[in-house]
């Protein structure tokens, strides 16, 4: 039979990389610029993994000028020796089979699963051209790839008495949209891996810039560093950070931590450097030991009377910034994202650690211990005086009965998959957004000027703000641990502000609001920016839009010597309901600019930047960013 002169072998790997090709999604996550970040990180962090095992202090990535990227480490080198079994050296294996990246070598903590740890052979199918070379046993081998098959032979080069891994690969324009790399978000990641692994030098260059830029992470003090470095922008409560770091045969923790005195709970927990953004059994073991460990320590210390209740696991969060970082040998990645750790032996062990860790840093340091128990008693009033406020006033009634907002003009659907919310800035642009809508899948909320900042507030004061109770209420998803996206009552919340400065802060405001108590909606793409026009352009027969500067001149120069007025729309006001429609609600011809997430760390950095205390981080912050930040855009 024909069959029989196919090498079974053979067959499996070419179908797995042609696989990776037919379904990219499904390896990266997207073809977009998230996917073409994953494809670095996933190369980096393999490099990472020998850094995890002792073998590599040393990571270069360039970005270079014709879209391809290099990644360079002093590790040991993909090893080049044969395999039998396929008859070819292990590292053409590794770059052609998926999943071939753990097979050999085996001892030390690495990804296996999670987001990454598909493997550089993944890279290698999306790869329009892949350049390898390694350093190793006394020599410099290169091969040469093409959309994930070998043109070349292994070749043995020069002699060398070093060793390491150097990778540059083209990203496929067959299969990616773009190719773009965003330089913020490539750079805080690596500066997140340089923070997670002690002394790990990672240098950064971009080369596509005019002069080219080069950067370098390298943190002698680790994570106690990485709670410097978030908490700089924050006033901190007690000057020294808290830190623990635990042993046992398979597994290690290693937690700093730091209070300050504003309210949100930034707490970002990693396991063998993936951040687990769903948590897991690290993430519970550690607030379950807290809360307990700061109950102890207030009893005994006679903060908490014996009538007290105790303080709760929310109370002992306000304020806290911490990072848990675990390195296990077999990681199980569960949740929707896999990026929640399942291993339930973590549990007992960073309780244990924890537990004995704080209560002598609480003997040792009283004053410290004094201000944190202080703050959550503080915590735990607030939110008693607040409970008894919502028992007791007709919030609670609102929230639990469902009624809606008078200020709502809601659809006549009730399919929230076809549903839309407008978020509208002034009653006035509120007004011409109703009428201009198509009322049976939009409807419009609009909101009175500057709605509160929730970043200087606490829950009570927040829950008792009409503006955000009608946004919570019209939404019907409820809000923090009692949020359900199952709920929503829309699949698009749409915020539509003017195009001038007042109208960006009342964005901010929205998204802040949205990000600390919804952070869900965001994540999993419900929330929009609408992008009216900044100006209209009337000839003698028809009105064209510009929705940014340079459109407007490409107009103009289209336009050419003709007539025309150019009017400058300062609000959404100066629109009647049918150009409103027309320009930026109507579906078939408006643009929405989806907010997305991609670093929790980044976004809380930039709404503690921009919503907290301090002014100066906050200047420094917009003069850098005035264009910068696609979901902020000041
Ligand atoms: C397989 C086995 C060993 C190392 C590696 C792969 C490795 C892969 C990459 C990818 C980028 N840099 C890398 N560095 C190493 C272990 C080799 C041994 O046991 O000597």
């Amino acid at each position: 039979m024909l069959e029989s002169t196919y090498d079974a072998k053979d067959i499996t790997v070419l179908e797995g990389l042609s696989a990776v090709r037919k379904r990219p999604g499904m390896y990266i996550g997207s073809t977009g610029t998230r996917g073409l970040h994953h494809l670095i990180y996933e190369v980096v962090d393999n490099s990472i993994d020998e850094a995890m095992a002792g073998y590599c202090d040393n990571i270069l990535v360039v970005l270079n000028k014709d879209n391809s990227v290099t990644v360079v480490d002093n590790g040991r080198g993909i090893p080049v020796k044969n395999i039998e079994k396929y008859n070819r050296p292990a590292v053409e294996i590794v770059l052609t089979k998926l999943h071939a990246g753990g097979k050999f070598g085996g001892e030390g903590y690495k990804v296996s699963g999670g987001l990454h740890g598909v493997g550089v052979s993944v890279v290698n199918a999306l790869s329009e051209k892949l350049i390898i070379e390694v350093r190793r046993d006394g020599y410099i081998f290169t091969q040469e790839y093409h959309r994930g098959n070998p043109v070349t032979d292994l070749i043995r080069g020069e002699a060398t008495s070093s060793h390491g891994t150097a990778i540059t690969f083209w990203p496929d324009p067959e299969i990616f949209e773009e190719i773009d790399y965003k330089d913020e978000i490539l750079s805080t990641r690596f500066k997140e891996m340089a923070f997670l692994n002690k002394g790990l030098k990672i240098v950064f260059i971009d080369r596509r810039k005019e002069p080219e830029t080069k950067e370098e992470y390298q943190y002698s003090g680790g994570i106690i560093d990485f709670i410097k470095y978030l908490c700089e922008k924050k006033d901190v409560i007690h000057k020294k950070i808290i830190y623990m770091k635990n042993q046992e045969d398979n597994h290690e923790v290693e937690i700093a931590m730091q209070y300050t005195d504003g309210y949100a709970e930034s707490i970002f927990s990693f396991a063998n450097n993936i951040n687990t953004t769903e948590g897991g059994t690290h993430l519970s073991g550690f607030k379950g030991a807290i809360t307990r460990t700061i109950n102890d320590y207030a009893r005994n210390s006679n903060f908490l009377k014996e009538k007290d209740e105790n303080l709760q696991g929310e109370d002992v969060r306000e304020g806290l910034t911490a990072i848990i970082s675990v390195r296990l040998k077999d990681p199980q990645f569960e949740g929707q994202t896999k990026t929640k750790l399942g291993n339930s032996e973590i549990k007992g062990f960073v309780e244990s650690t924890v537990n004995t860790k704080l209560s002598e840093f609480f003997e040792e340091n009283p004053d410290a211990a004094r201000a944190i128990v202080a703050k959550c008693i503080d915590a735990s009033h607030a939110r008693s005086a607040a409970k008894k406020a919502r028992d007791l006033t007709r919030r609670k009634s609102i929230l639990e009965s469902g009624s809606l907002p008078g200020k709502l003009a809601d659809c006549s659907m009730n399919e929230p998959e076809f549903c839309e919310l407008f978020l509208v800035e002034g009653d006035s642009a509120g007004g011409s957004a109703k009428q201009a809508r198509d009322r049976r899948f939009q409807a419009i909320l609009p909101l009175k000027g500057k709605i509160l900042n929730v970043e200087k507030a606490r829950l009570h004061k927040i829950l008792s703000s009409d503006e955000i109770m009608y946004m919570i209420t019209a939404m019907g998803t409820g809000i923090g641990d009692e949020f359900d996206l199952a709920s929503a009552r829309y699949n698009k919340i749409i915020i539509m502000t003017d195009a001038d400065v007042d109208g960006a802060h009342i964005r901010t405001l929205i998204l802040t609001f949205l990000f600390r108590y919804m952070p869900k909606l965001i994540e999993e793409g419900y929330v929009y920016i609408a992008q009216p026009p900044l100006y209209q352009v009337k000839d003698s027969k028809d009105a064209y839009y510009a929705y940014s500067d340079e459109e407007l001149k490409k107009i103009l120069e289209k336009l050419g010597n003709k007539k025309v007025v150019v009017q400058r729309y300062k609000g959404l006001g100066e629109m009647d309901p049918e150009q409103l429609w027309e320009t930026t609600m109507d579906p078939e011809k408006r643009t929405l600019l989806k907010v997305e997430i991609e670093d929790l760390l980044i976004a809380d950095d930039i709404f503690s930047t921009l919503m907290g205390d301090k002014v100066e981080p906050r200047r420094e912050f917009i003069e850098k960013n005035a264009r910068g930040v696609a979901f902020i855009d000041i």
